[in-house]
């Protein structure tokens, strides 16, 4: 265990500090539609969450990203609050229907101007920009000539990305393709509770192979148009699946659901090829003949890191019929997420939970980094998202005291850096989020910024979190002991 300067390394004595890596990032994140509003400003066209939100009945309390935080306008103000708290990094994410308006033909320079004052200012405040180009927002003209689910999307999304990279390539060196494709096929497809909000799994399977052909298309698509010392990545919401006992049925049931969450993704970005158990498993109900020649080596290439978003782990058992939609964790709907897996049973995991209902237990960060590592040993890994919802709230004194989330804060990134002890090559974290925002379905009910959003006026309040995590990003050091080891 590296520990902090003075400490006895063969002491036997529980640590008081954890060092990280002093090359380690430090960053928060956040996406656009969550947080940028002006929706209809300087030619953005509607995206499939724009449509989505102003369904009746879509989105909790008819809340829309209409306004949001209003980002937009006050982006100077939140890159002066990660340059106070003293963060290293930002990832945010390009708002497609902004910079390249129903998706197709030129890019709009008022949109690509947006990015460029942010990322000035960010770099002016050395933080450094990692941009995703794909955080869920796709344009609704897309989407009307079939989305995902038509193979026609990758070459939209290929040259979308090769505008981004043009315009913004001499300023932002990380780029991240598609945040987290499993929600934007199962979620958007298959179980509808996120945007388009399409109920049809075989729609969610063929999305997923061309949210996978995109992705190779816009990797090649970025490195034609960056310099060579761009880092081009993409981020999975890896589920870390236990299986509920070791009974065969439950631990089978583990194997699907991993396949169907994490191995339909890393098979073709990271080995090019699809697992011949998630082939079989659906294989009642499609042939994969969406899947042409050519497509799995033009998917997979090679990648500078890979980012890993990590909430909470996902605990199934087998064997009974009907149940897979009931809890699994990402909103109601008649429709399960899972295609072909209808009698695997979703489980709260013990412990106390977040506000999303979700299981707070950072020992499932620490076993998916070291299975990632020991899968895809020479792929550095970055976690590009951590942190939880509580119900936060502006005290007499104007102040938000969230100890809930710095001990959920604290425990995770101990559990990293126990990865990186056990030689898992963990390059840095990025804390979800910068500030409260959009939390898709559930509306602005949620909120995961270490900085409190007050909507009425857009006022931002730093939470005691954020101060927190800026003493620890700017020390490196995690100063209590880990509450994983004994
Ligand atoms: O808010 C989302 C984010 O957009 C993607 N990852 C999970 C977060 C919390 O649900």
């Amino acid at each position: 265990m590296v520990i902090a300067a003075g400490h006895d390394l063969s002491s036997t004595e529980a640590p008081t500090a954890l060092t990280f890596p002093s090359s380690f990032t430090w960053g928060t994140a956040t996406a656009a539609y969550q947080i940028e509003g002006a929706a209809t400003l300087d030619g953005r066209t509607p995206s499939i969450w724009d449509t989505y939100a102003r369904t009746p009945g879509k989105v909790r309390n008819g809340d829309t990203g209409d306004i949001a935080t209003d980002h937009y306008h006050r982006w100077r103000e939140d890159v002066a609050i990660m340059a106070d708290l003293g963060v290293g990094a930002y990832r945010f994410s390009l708002s497609w229907p902004r910079v390249q308006p129903t998706g197709r033909g030129p890019s709009v320079q008022k949109g690509l101007d947006f990015y460029r004052r942010l990322t000035d200012e960010l770099l002016e405040k050395n933080i450094q920009p990692v941009a995703t180009l794909y955080h869920w927002d796709l344009p609704q003209d897309l989407e009307d000539a079939g989305g995902w689910p038509e193979r026609a999307t990758a070459d939209r999304f290929a040259a979308y990305a090769a505008l981004a990279a043009e315009a913004l390539g001499d300023r932002v060196r990380t780029w991240i393709t598609l945040n987290e494709p499993w929600c934007s096929a199962f979620l958007g497809y298959a179980s509808g509770v996120h945007a388009p909000g399409r109920t049809d799994p075989v729609a969610a399977l063929r999305a997923a192979h061309h949210l996978n052909l995109g992705h190779g298309k816009a990797v090649q698509a970025l490195r034609s148009n960056l310099p060579s010392y761009a880092q081009v990545s993409v981020t999975l919401n890896i589920h870390h699946v236990r299986p509920h006992s070791q009974e065969a049925e439950d631990v089978d049931a583990a194997r699907r659901i991993d396949a169907l969450a994490n191995r339909v993704f890393t098979g073709p970005m990271l080995q090019g090829e699809y697992p011949e158990d998630l082939l079989r498993d659906t294989s009642s109900l499609t042939d994969w003949s969406f899947v042409k020649d050519g497509d799995l080596p033009e998917i997979c290439q090679p990648l500078d890191f890979l980012g890993v978003n990590y909430y909470t782990p996902t605990l199934v058992s087998g064997g009974a019929a009907g149940s897979s939609h009931r809890s699994d964790g990402h909103g109601k709907s008649e429709h399960t997420p899972w295609p072909a897996a209808d009698d695997v049973t979703f489980h709260l995991p013990p412990g106390s939970t977040t506000a999303m209902g979700w299981a707070v237990d950072p020992t499932g960060l620490h076993d998916l980094l070291v299975r990632m590592g020991r899968d895809f040993p020479r792929l550095p890994l970055m976690i590009t998202e951590n942190g939880a919802a509580f119900d936060d709230y502006v005290d007499p004194a104007g102040e938000v005291n969230d100890p809930d989330r710095i001990a959920y804060l604290q425990g995770h990134l101990a559990a990293v850096h126990r990865a990186i002890e056990a030689g898992v090559d963990v390059r840095g974290y990025f804390l979800w989020s910068l500030l409260d925002n959009f939390e898709w379905g559930y509306g602005y009910s949620k909120r995961f910024g270490a900085v409190y959003v007050d909507y009425p006026t857009g006022n931002r309040i730093p939470k005691a979190s954020a101060r927190w995590y800026g003493q620890v990003a700017r020390s490196g050091v995690l100063s209590s002991p880990d509450p994983m080891s004994d």
